[in-house]
């Protein structure tokens, strides 16, 4: 071996952290009837009777109610076309997203 150089090894480990998760937000209303909340989350949200039922009560309590958490794309499309079958139904049923902390 007539020379060797050493060139400079360096190793960049790029972390890949995991996406943020955005909650779906419920919002009571006096107009739409309790029922009609129940079905949209059991079709738009894949829950049973008794999770939607669990839901929408809480939300009607409270005021708000964390439907479920997704990522940024998923949660608003599903935020939007939850608001979209109350609208249809001349509801102002609301759902609306925010990112979790
Ligand atoms: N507050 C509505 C009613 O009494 C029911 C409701 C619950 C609406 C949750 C929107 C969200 N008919």
């Amino acid at each position: 071996m007539i020379d060797t150089v050493a060139k400079p090894k360096t190793k960049t480990k790029t972390k890949t952290e995991r996406p943020r998760l955005h909650k779906v937000i419920l919002v009571n209303d006096d107009f739409t009837p309790r029922e009609f909340v129940v079905t949209v989350l059991k079709a738009e949200f894949r829950m049973t009777e008794d999770q939607a039922h669990k839901v929408m009560i809480t939300a009607h309590q409270r005021g708000v109610c964390v439907v479920a958490v997704f990522t940024k794309d998923v949660a608003e499309t599903k935020a939007t076309r939850a608001t979209d079958a109350g609208r249809a139904k001349g509801y102002p049923l609301l759902f609306t997203t925010e990112p979790e902390e």
